[in-house]
């Protein structure tokens, strides 16, 4: 019991210690990559990711390994790239697809002894260079690197709740994306959707235009790449400032509240912004599009007062915010 007890602590605290990270703005919704350290061969690296319903790396660009590389440290670690199913012949192992990028040292892949079959990543420590090498695939790597979908809303705009739900809706004007959902509600997040010009009568599309972060008295206005900062004058409260870092057409975004601390990478280009959160208080208790984080999909699509929505529509509108205006 003692021992079972001490597991799950300890795959708990795993999950809660958020891996470093970082994020890959190429696709609609951005992927992020996580490193799951190791010792682990290839298949336990595979099952550690997809365990986080994400799957092992597959970078298609050299965006996407440059931000893959900078969260090594040294060593090796997996990618989600083999020639298991046809020697000499590298696919990504989720859909059997031939690379479309890579990044092999020189003179690899070369299967080695005839055994080398798993490609991974190496951050060289003396030479500081870091390309793609293949090992055998029950050797053990110091760890892998995961590819996970982000929470958020993105595109048409497709959404995606703290416990991974996807879903789409279409509402117009200002709904509440996230919120602190205790008696004491320290945050709020809203999000505001327009039509696009693409839209016909019959079907209307949407996109992410802009989004208000309120923790406590301060408050920022993120509306395209115009951010408006402030503070309402109401009561302080225990939560910290938010912090912003513009680049580019991209602005990253965090707040901490309750040792929590809640990252939004913002990109214009794509309408997407992308969420996630670091701490393990807000278990549970948030509310609004993102769902209530608390590790179940089956219950996210609740109304302000709880209950669950019958369909999508009337969880999305129930979270619409009725006193904003649009812009
Ligand atoms: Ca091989
Ligand atoms: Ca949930």
């Amino acid at each position: 019991m003692m021992l079972r007890l001490l597991l799950i602590l300890a795959v708990t605290s795993l999950i809660q210690a958020a891996p470093n990270e970082r994020f890959v703005e190429e696709t609609s919704p951005s992927n992020v990559y996580r490193v799951v350290e190791g010792p682990l061969t290839w298949n336990d690296a595979k099952a550690k990711c997809e365990a986080m319903d994400c799957k092992l790396a597959q970078p298609k660009s050299v965006q996407a390994n440059d931000a893959l590389k900078a969260l090594l440290v040294k060593g090796y670690y997996w990618l989600g790239i083999t020639d298991l199913n046809h020697e000499g012949r590298f696919t990504y192992y989720t859909d059997d697809q031939d690379i479309v990028y890579d990044n092999w040292n020189a003179g690899v892949p070369n299967n080695g002894n005839g055994t080398e079959h798993c490609a991974n990543v190496i951050l060289h420590s003396t030479f500081n260079y870091s390309t793609w090498f293949t090992s055998n695939c029950s050797e053990v790597n110091e760890g892998g690197i995961c590819e996970c979908r982000t929470s958020g809303a993105s595109g048409d705009p497709h959404m995606r709740t703290f416990d991974g739900r996807a879903y789409t809706f279409q509402g117009i004007c200002w709904y509440t994306l996230f919120k602190d959902c205790t008696d004491k509600s320290r945050f709020d997040v809203t999000i505001m959707f327009e039509p696009r010009e693409d839209s016909t009568p019959d079907q209307v599309r949407t996109r992410t235009i802009a989004f208000n972060v309120t923790v406590g008295n301060q408050y920022a206005i993120v509306n395209g790449l115009d951010v408006t900062t402030g503070s309402t004058g109401g009561k302080m409260t225990d939560a910290k400032v938010i912090t912003i870092q513009q680049e580019d057409k991209n602005i990253k975004l965090h707040f901490t509240s309750k040792n929590t601390t809640f990252s939004f990478n913002w990109t214009l280009r794509l309408h997407a912004l992308d969420v996630s959160y670091n701490g393990s208080f807000y278990k549970g208790k948030l509310c609004g599009l993102m769902g209530n984080a608390d590790g179940d999909t089956r219950n996210d699509f609740q109304n302000p007062d709880r209950s669950i929505a019958k369909d999508v529509l009337e969880f999305g509108e129930s979270w619409k915010v009725n006193d904003k205006k649009c812009f």
